[in-house]
């Protein structure tokens, strides 16, 4: 799969697009039978919350080793319609996973994302340039009941704000100021939902400003993010820097594989 001239341009002028059913529905049930296997994994890649200790995050499915390894997601994020999208926007053949996750918003616990832009934490991580994107695929029906994703389109271009540390949740993360946002949102177009059924996704800036709110529905909100970096950009040396489930220190390029890969993993 290749974006069209066009929508390269509308992801630089934007900061995002949006690929309806890029995923089969086979294809979505092989990858939420591997979440469902993983999320019951005693981890520190498994990150839970809340009364019932449900899972909010579970890192690294897309390496050939370790706790949370997946082959189902190891395909995925190899496929033309992940890996090539990716190379496209970040305009440059030779990139790697920075990390790989799947939030997993637990019906009625799984709790918001504060406005942030991702290159934030890379940067701490010790990555110089904003060359990063992250493509994401809803492995369940994304909604704004359940806490869809929300972009503010074509804030990528205001560069990295100044952060403050968000610690309201389980997962902390430096998040947008309040100030900031009010600011940001009169003068950018209306934030967007980025919602939609099983095997949609979303490509996103690291700059872009997102955020997502409260499942309140009485489902669970499955979504994987690959999050992508040029390997000419990868992170400097940095003090006591964040585990390699998070900031990945395997920086040989990604091939581009078979679009059936995740069907043959079964
Ligand atoms: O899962 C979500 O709704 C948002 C996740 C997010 O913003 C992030 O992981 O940076």
């Amino acid at each position: 799969m290749e974006l069209t001239p066009d929508q390269v341009a509308q992801y630089d002028e934007q900061g995002y697009l949006v690929f309806p059913d890029l995923f089969s529905s086979e294809e979505v049930d092989v990858l939420r039978s591997e979440v469902d296997r993983i999320s019951k994994v005693n981890s520190p890649m498994v990150v839970r919350e809340g009364k019932d200790s449900a899972v909010k995050i579970m890192f690294r499915l897309h390496e050939p080793d370790g706790d949370t390894s997946s082959p189902a997601f190891a395909a995925a994020c190899r496929t033309s319609r992940v890996l090539r999208l990716a190379q496209q926007c970040l305009h440059d053949d030779e990139i790697y996973i920075h990390h790989c996750k799947v939030n997993m918003k637990a019906a009625i616990e799984g709790s918001a994302w504060p406005w942030h832009q991702d290159f934030h934490s890379w940067h701490l991580d010790g990555i110089t340039k904003p060359n990063m994107t992250t493509m994401t695929v809803m492995l369940t029906e994304a909604s704004e009941f359940n806490g869809c994703m929300y972009v503010l389109p074509s804030s990528h271009k205001v560069g990295r704000t100044d952060p403050r540390w968000d610690d309201s949740t389980a997962y902390k993360l430096w998040a947008a100021r309040p100030h900031d946002m009010k600011r940001f949102m009169g003068h950018f177009p209306k934030p967007v939902a980025i919602a939609g059924g099983p095997g949609t996704a979303a490509i996103f800036h690291c700059n872009l400003l997102h955020a997502s709110g409260h499942n309140l529905s009485p489902e669970d909100r499955w979504q994987v993010f690959f999050s992508f970096n040029q390997c000419k950009n990868r992170p400097t040396e940095v003090e006591n820097p964040r585990p390699d489930y998070v900031r990945s220190l395997n920086w040989s390029p990604l091939e581009i594989q078979g679009e059936d890969g995740i069907l043959t993993t079964i």
